[in-house]
């Protein structure tokens, strides 16, 4: 008891010299902690929430290993300590749910405050102390919410209101199209850009929500607002801020006909073109009280988009980060180029000094000619131009505002004297997602792949996931989409994101169940191709099956149903061979009417899969049997015995049937020997495969038995292969495998084949949903150690926390550190490389001695030896296991 003391002071002297937070006491320290990563519909204090019926995460923390929640407790109150729980007091809920848990309250109001917190009892029922407390805000509800009017035919808008007293609550609910920057006595309100998130305007409009209490003053203020054409291509605002004074009086601030317009210094802008601005047509201190707008128009009152109004619950674009070039050079006279060193989505910021009427144009390229010239062919339409023209009043500071470009290279011409190099900056611009991952092998090719997966990936989440940044598409095709999400799950936080862009697919079905090519729907055909169209019932899958969301599938079940009743409309003896695409941009075309039928049967088994979990009993039936028919059918049409291949034998026409399952047991091995003899003997261990089998392959090789194939892929530096784009110096994912520089199709900022991304994940570090389970509840750790492969290490965050996953090996050694987060549990396997007299410990206890398994060890359930090695059973925890043999 003494030396408890004596130690648990001499911790809190330490504590307090050092400045560190006094530790909590010894038992408090192991039991249960507060929880932490609060989210409300998966944002952290997120504003606008528009559903009457929010959920609620929260991550578990615990100072023992093989522990998890029994119960929780919610309070859910409108006073910011919520102590009450005067809207929600659940009470003790005797429950493991710690995802989206749904509120229960009282009613909540339109446009309001809430504050919540959580605690929970463990696996012994000890109870943790309560979290931190989080907010949430509610948008405005309904329609009759709004007061205010659409108002625009100017592009810049402004208004004087008077404030008798402080302002203790407010805030602005905003829908600018195409793009709108809201500004409160001077400021830009948030950092936001390129906002709000780009719709089907017909059916839904986004409004964006801000707390601007700090913006307002006692007295006059301003609102203003400019708008650019984004995809809507016209420019309207509405606009209302509801404001809290001191001493409770309310009122509201919204557009209307007495707004005042004129057209500012932005005199073009266009998503492809670019943005041209006039420094001189600036009009200082349009945006702050007691600025004469007498000149000034009054706006009109017209008519909005035809859609309803949302809130934007996901994150916004903004500027996650700012480039210094690499180097400038001058290929001509008065021309400048400068190298950012990366491909990315953004602008250029601009530093100039000079004559009034001066213009500077900027261009962006994503290659530059042997001269040093830029080469934009490659951007086909999108002219990708800025000009500046300066005021001519010392420094002069400028970015775009309505406008970004996918580049590497930006020319300046027109610039009074040689610019410095810092004269310009990189503004890397994108939807804000949080990076939840993390990898890194002792493969530097992979290292550099990992890093070009992240640039496409992130630049190519403009509001929706795009396929391009730089030429004149940047759409949301579909395909591109499919393939990429569980790589974008595993290095991103996307559940905002697709939550956002499942809503955006069902906002284009029509009446007869049909999707398009690209959600909104610009680019492309309506049926979307059924490879492309697959995107609605994949991504609803993954992110139950990642985020463990039943929502989503209750939300789109419907939905998909319909779109899956639509292909079977489509179906010739059980098969869909309608395609344009197929397994776009291959080195070996497969036909396009295989890679559907795959599809059809992929949707009608995921369809299959969802009804079950909801279920609907008879729809699980009935599209069991229908996928065992397509099945059938499947194997009759396409399977050649006389090539022991489907289609025409390419790797594509083999790995999609093996990897579902399509194939009869009794032919699987001829099916592989093909599909074997494709890959390393007629293409020396290269992909030929397109965006669709590139997605799979994989995969597939690693599941069954041949990751040391999928690493020879994987670490090729000869086309084509990821090392090709690599060695060619790519800086971000190519479109094409082929190295292009003309005018044709060859994004070199493209996303799609990034697929491989979740392999890195799955296989090299080993983190895996086990099969069956969802949000990461049962997790496998699997790494596979192959070939001269001495170490990998992938972590990331998941809805119930951190997964990590790292090892290292040397001739008899493997140690493998892995951390599974409190209320999970994961099957871990260590490969045991036929070594003799194996002993595992972890830490510094034995826990396998040659012969079996030692127990007591805390959070380690069992060890097995089995066929891949030795599986070992976990709780929750962080634990280094080291394996030794002879
Ligand atoms: C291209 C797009 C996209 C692809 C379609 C089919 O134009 O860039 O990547 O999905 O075609």
């Amino acid at each position: 008891m003494r030396s408890l003391f004596f130690s648990g002071l001499f911790i809190f002297m330490v504590s307090l010299f050092l400045g560190y937070p006094v530790l909590p006491g010894l038992d408090e320290a192991k039991g249960p902690q507060a929880p932490t990563g609060l989210r409300c519909e998966y944002l952290v204090n997120p504003l606008g929430v528009d559903t009457l019926k929010p959920r609620f995460s929260w991550v578990l923390e615990h100072g023992e290993r093989g522990q998890g929640q029994s119960s929780y407790e919610i309070l859910v109150s409108t006073q910011p300590n919520a102590e009450e729980g005067d809207l929600w007091a659940s009470g003790k809920v005797d429950s493991t749910d710690s995802t989206q848990v749904v509120y229960a309250g009282k009613p909540l109001q339109s446009g309001s405050s809430y504050y919540w917190k959580v605690r929970y009892w463990d696996r012994d029922g000890r109870q943790s102390p309560f979290s931190q407390v989080a907010r949430f805000d509610t948008g405005l509800f309904s329609r009759a919410d709004w007061k205010g009017k659409w108002i625009g035919g100017k592009n810049q808008l402004r208004k004087e209101f008077e404030l008798g007293k402080k302002a203790l609550r407010a805030r602005a609910y905003v829908c600018g199209l195409g793009y709108s920057e809201l500004r409160l006595n001077g400021h830009k309100v948030g950092r936001n850009v390129l906002d709000p998130a780009w719709t089907t305007y017909d059916k839904r409009a986004l409004y964006v929500t801000y707390d601007v209490t700090g913006y307002l003053q006692t007295g006059p203020n301003a609102v203003a607002a400019m708008l650019g054409q984004g995809w809507f291509k016209a420019t309207v605002l509405l606009v209302q801020i509801n404001i809290e004074l001191e001493g409770g009086e309310k009122l509201e601030v919204v557009s209307d006909a007495s707004w005042k317009g004129m057209d500012g210094p932005v005199v073009a802008n266009s998503v492809y073109n670019g943005e041209t601005y006039d420094a001189r047509l600036e009009t200082p201190g349009w945006d702050r009280a007691g600025y004469d707008d007498g000149q000034w128009s009054a706006a009109e009152v017209v008519a909005g988009p035809k859609g309803v109004l949302s809130a934007q619950m996901m994150p916004a674009i903004q500027v996650v980060d700012t480039i210094v070039p690499l180097k400038m050079a001058s290929p001509e006279p008065g021309v400048y180029v400068f190298d950012m060193g990366q491909n990315f989505s953004g602008w250029a910021q601009l530093r100039v000094r000079g004559q009034r009427g001066t213009a500077v144009k900027l261009r962006f390229a994503e290659m530059v000619y042997d001269n040093g010239m830029i080469n934009q062919e490659n951007l086909r339409g999108a002219r990708a131009e800025d000009v500046y023209i300066l005021k001519g009043e010392g420094e002069e500071v400028w970015e775009p505002r309505f406008t970004y470009h996918g580049f590497r290279y930006v020319e300046l011409s027109g610039y009074p004297g040689v610019p410095a190099v810092n004269g310009v900056r990189g503004r890397v611009v994108h939807t804000a997602v949080e990076p939840v991952g993390s990898f890194a092998c002792s493969k530097p090719v992979l290292n550099s792949l990992q890093r070009i997966i992240i640039w496409g990936q992130k630049t190519n989440l403009h509001s929706t996931p795009t396929d391009c940044c730089q030429r004149d598409e940047r759409m949301g095709w579909m395909g591109d989409a499919q393939g990429t999400a569980e790589e974008a799950i595993y290095n991103f936080d996307m559940a905002a994101f697709y939550a956002n862009f499942l809503r955006d697919i069902r906002d284009v079905q029509d009446e007869k169940g049909t999707i398009t090519d690209t959600v909104p729907h610009i680019w492309g055909s309506r049926p979307a191709d059924p490879a492309w169209g697959t995107a609605y019932p994949l991504i609803a899958w993954y992110f139950y099956q990642y985020y463990g969301d039943r929502r989503v599938l209750e939300d789109y079940y419907d939905g998909i149903k319909k779109y899956v009743e639509f292909l079977r409309t489509r179906a010739e003896n059980d098969l869909v061979k309608f395609s344009y695409y197929g397994d776009w941009v291959a080195v070996d075309r497969t036909p396009g009417d295989i890679v559907s039928s795959f599809y059809y049967y992929y949707d009608v088994k995921v369809l299959a899969e969802m009804a079950k979990v909801l279920g609907k009993e008879a729809d699980a039936k009935a599209y069991g049997d229908l996928a065992s028919a397509i099945k059938t059918a499947f194997h009759r049409e396409y399977f050649d015995p006389k090539t022991r291949s489907y289609a025409n034998g390419t790797q594509t026409a083999n790995t999609l049937p093996l990897f579902l399952d399509l194939v009869p047991e009794k032919m699987r091995g001829s099916v592989w020997g093909s599909l074997f003899d494709n890959i390393v003997y007629k293409n020396n261990s290269h992909l030929t495969t397109g965006i669709i089998g590139t997605k799979y392959i994989m995969e597939l090789l690693t599941n069954n038995g041949s990751s040391d194939l999928a690493y020879d892929i994987a670490t090729q530096t000869t086309y084509p292969s990821w090392g090709y784009m690599i060695e060619n110096g790519a800086t971000s994912l190519w479109e094409l495998w082929q190295l292009r520089q003309g005018p044709s199709m060859n994004s070199h900022n493209h996303p799609m084949f990034g697929s491989v991304g979740s392999w890195l994940y799955k296989a090299l570090a080993g983190i895996n949903l086990a099969p069956e389970s969802t949000g990461f509840e049962k997790i496998r750790i699997v790494p596979q150690m192959v070939r001269d492969l001495r170490y990998a290490a992938g972590s990331t965050r998941t809805v119930r926390g951190e997964v990590s996953s790292s090892w290292s090996r040397d001739d008899r050694t493997v140690r493998l550190e892995v951390v599974i987060p409190v209320g999970s549990e994961a099957e871990v396997v260590i490969p045991g490389f036929n070594l003799e007299n194996v002993v595992i410990k972890e830490g510094d206890q034995a826990v396998w001695n040659g012969q079996g398994y030692k127990a007591g060890i805390q959070g380690i359930r069992s060890i097995e030896k089995a066929q891949a090695g030795f599986l070992i059973k976990v709780g929750s925890g962080r634990y280094a296991f080291k394996l030794q043999g002879d």
